[in-house]
């Protein structure tokens, strides 16, 4: 399982890594609105690099190393500086929370985007304020216990879990990620809007690497200060952590303000033909219908009474519309 995604597949058949190419970076389009477009459409993603506050990063990155330090998996690090991330101490990762649910409780993004510098600059790059989309994952994640295994968490787009909420993807290393941490890699130049996950009973499997061009993957030593903002039709993957470090990053959705932002509130009523939502400090009534992508926290579509025993009144919701019907209903996490 995949924080966030259920893929269907455990993990990715394919034993073999394609070669990995260097991202490019975009750090000279920016302000050039047209040229950033373009590049996105050409490319699949945009990498800036060392753009974010080295100090805002920091305070996020002391969020992660309190609760690593907290569950026992890494050793007291006192002032030493950890933007190279820290070492995994060896102590059983049997109670560790993979999905990171003690940081995301606290959900440390608000103060993160809330940073001046942070703020500041995703509205130079939008030409507006941006609007943060509470879909975020926390990942801390620890040294792989299986080198056997493929080095790809599972390919994946990130559309095909979403329709309908046009948001960028926006990967943030919050320490030095090198290719033993792993991190992220993507596929460049595939833009178009096609769903290439393999159906299984109508859920999404992984996409099959040997579906995808060998020589187009791309990552790169990421640094605190990067951000890499992904297409939603880009092919990408998580890859396996063969450092003795933890690999610390962020993953979030963003978008412009003027962009159709969907809706985030408190869930009233749901069922299978509406939801009611607080959102925006009113009540909004939409239709569902069978369309309706009404999904559950690991990406799988919901019907009928399962609609209700999965949401409760009072849960925060993410909501996309068209005109008066819903087209995706989300939980954030
Ligand atoms: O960080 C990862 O391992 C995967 C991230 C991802 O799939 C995403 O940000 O959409
Ligand atoms: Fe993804």
């Amino acid at each position: 399982m995949i924080a966030g995604l259920d893929l269907s597949a455990e993990m990715q058949m394919s034993a073999a890594t394609p070669p990995m190419g260097e991202l490019k970076t975009h750090n000279h389009l920016l302000g050039d609105r047209p040229a950033l477009d373009t590049a996105w459409e050409r490319d699949g993603y945009w990498f800036f690099r060392g753009v974010l506050d080295a100090g805002a990063v920091g305070r996020l990155r002391q969020v992660y190393i309190d609760e690593l330090e907290r569950q026992g998996v890494i050793d007291p690090v006192g002032e030493a500086p950890t933007d190279k991330s820290v070492r995994y101490n060896g102590v059983s990762l049997a109670a560790y929370p993979f999905r990171m649910e003690p940081i995301a409780a606290r959900a440390p993004w608000r103060s993160f985007v809330a940073e001046p510098p942070i703020r500041a600059f995703f509205t130079r790059l939008f030409g507006e304020e941006p609007f943060w989309v509470p879909v975020v994952e926390y990942r801390a994640t620890p040294p792989q216990q299986d080198p056997a295994r493929s080095r790809f968490d599972g390919v994946h787009q990130d559309g095909p879990y979403s329709p309908g909420i046009p948001f960028r993807i926006c990967w943030i290393p919050l320490a030095e990620i090198d290719s033993d941490v792993g991190g992220l890699a993507l596929v460049e130049g595939l833009t178009e809007r096609i769903n290439r996950h393999p159906l299984a009973d109508g859920s999404n499997t992984a996409i099959p690497v040997d579906s995808l061009p060998a020589d187009a993957w791309r990552r790169t030593t990421y640094q605190a200060g990067d951000v890499l903002l992904m297409n939603l039709w880009t092919p990408h993957s998580g890859l396996s952590n063969r450092s003795d470090r933890f690999r610390l990053s962020m993953d979030h959705r963003v978008m412009g303000r003027s962009e159709g932002c969907p809706l985030v509130g408190q869930l009233l009523a749901i069922d299978a033909t509406s939801v009611t939502l607080v959102a925006e400090g009113r009540e909004i009534i939409l239709r569902l219908d069978a369309d309706t992508y009404v999904r559950n926290d690991v990406g799988r579509k919901l019907a009928g009474d399962a609609i209700g025993e999965f949401y409760k009144p009072g849960q925060e919701v993410i909501v996309a519309f068209d005109g008066n019907r819903a087209t995706v209903v989300r939980p954030p996490h």
